[in-house]
């Protein structure tokens, strides 16, 4: 077959993204005392609920995979702080305890689901990775590293479809960013101007293999450059500059401008899963972010700043530990499913 002739070329090459329109800037959140502490809980109890998690697995009462939130409270606190619970929806991967705990998800049936119990959220049937909330428009828990960006932008479809004003947020890591079916999304979502926030949780790691071994461009806010997606980097160890960006993505996307990218840097403290000996990184490296960066304490640091005292904060801590307490308790001892529930909820159909 003859090859069609080439174009002529043009003088100049023109800029790749002419003319196209632009979010502004975030600006960090302005809290009052009531709602930083507000955040401040949020990220303690899932602090709390993670590292009470990471212990019941050792004491193999957890079974099968489980990847823990610490170090990344922030980001779901800032961005689902800014979400309507009953209009939006949001989907995750596996590292999904967290995301579940800031959508003031009950936390007693959170655990019980990671120790396989009737009370859990999936019926104990889910595990750690497979929770959902229909009702908060908690739509999983996925361990198809990917498959939540593309499941996300049909919900996005569905809102835009329905005209619920509803928005979809979802969250994938940076090793998901490397999926070809992001960008198969990417494509559809802004052709189609569909309701969608893509955030991108740039842990900096995907299990063992680091962003500088792995990403061509690691600037994943810059991820949807082709498909003329606007994003924005965002430090993600900031409770209220997370929130903030969320304030300018949410009014963009029910601006009918169509979807935009957040790119969160933050950091995970533990391994991938309980089964990682996380030999890749240094223990200086840790230890430099818990130090210097943890999101906890930089609110706990505001919160003086605003006045609240020291008293105030440890009886919060002590509030959250019992709250810890009891769902761990609750959790051990609430039943297993009945052996009949090994048949409901399966597709036994043709569809
Ligand atoms: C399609 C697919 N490929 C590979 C895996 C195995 N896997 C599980 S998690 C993971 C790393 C993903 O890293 P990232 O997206 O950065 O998320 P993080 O774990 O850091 O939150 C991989 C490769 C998988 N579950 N699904
Ligand atoms: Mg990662």
């Amino acid at each position: 077959m003859a090859r069609s002739a080439k174009p002529t070329a043009s003088a100049e090459t023109p800029p790749l993204t002419p003319n196209r329109a632009r979010p502004p800037e975030p600006t960090r959140f302005e809290a009052s005392k009531d709602q930083l502490l507000d955040f401040y809980k949020q990220m303690l109890l899932i602090r709390r609920f993670e590292e009470r998690a990471g212990q019941l697995y050792g004491l193999g009462l957890i079974g099968g995979f489980c990847h823990l939130y610490i170090g990344q409270e922030a980001v779901a606190v800032g961005l689902q702080s800014a979400m309507t619970v009953g209009k939006d929806s949001v989907i995750t991967g596996y590292r999904d305890h967290g995301h579940m705990l800031a959508y003031g998800i009950d936390p007693n049936v959170i655990m019980a689901e990671l120790t396989g119990r009737a009370a859990g959220i999936s019926k104990g049937k889910g595990g750690s990775m497979h929770m959902f909330s229909v009702e908060h428009g908690f739509y999983g828990g996925h361990g198809i590293v990917g498959a939540q960006v593309s499941l996300g932008t049909g919900l996005a479809f569905k809102h835009q479809y329905s005209g619920d004003g509803g928005v979809c947020l979802s969250y994938f890591g940076d090793g998901a960013a490397n999926q070809g079916q992001v960008y198969e999304s990417f494509n559809m979502a802004e052709l189609w101007k569909l309701p969608a926030i893509y955030a991108i949780e740039n842990n900096q790691y995907a299990m063992g293999t680091s962003v500088a071994r792995s990403a061509s461009e690691p600037d994943f806010y810059k991820r949807g450059e082709s498909f003329r997606i606007p994003g924005l980097q965002v430090d993600g160890m900031d409770v209220l500059a997370v929130r903030g960006a969320a304030e300018t993505a949410l009014e963009w996307v029910r601006g009918g401008n169509g979807p935009i990218i957040l790119e969160l840097k933050t950091y995970r403290y533990r391994g991938h899963s309980m089964s990682d000996p996380a030999k890749y990184r240094s223990r200086e490296e840790v230890q430099g972010f818990r130090e210097h960066h943890d999101p906890i304490d930089r609110a706990a640091k505001e919160l003086e700043a605003l006045g609240a005292r020291e008293d105030e904060l440890k009886q919060i801590d002590k509030e959250i530990k019992d709250i810890v307490v009891e769902a761990a308790k609750f959790a051990e001892e609430t039943p297993e499913p009945e052996a009949a529930e090994l048949h409901t909820d399966v597709l036994v159909e043709s569809y």
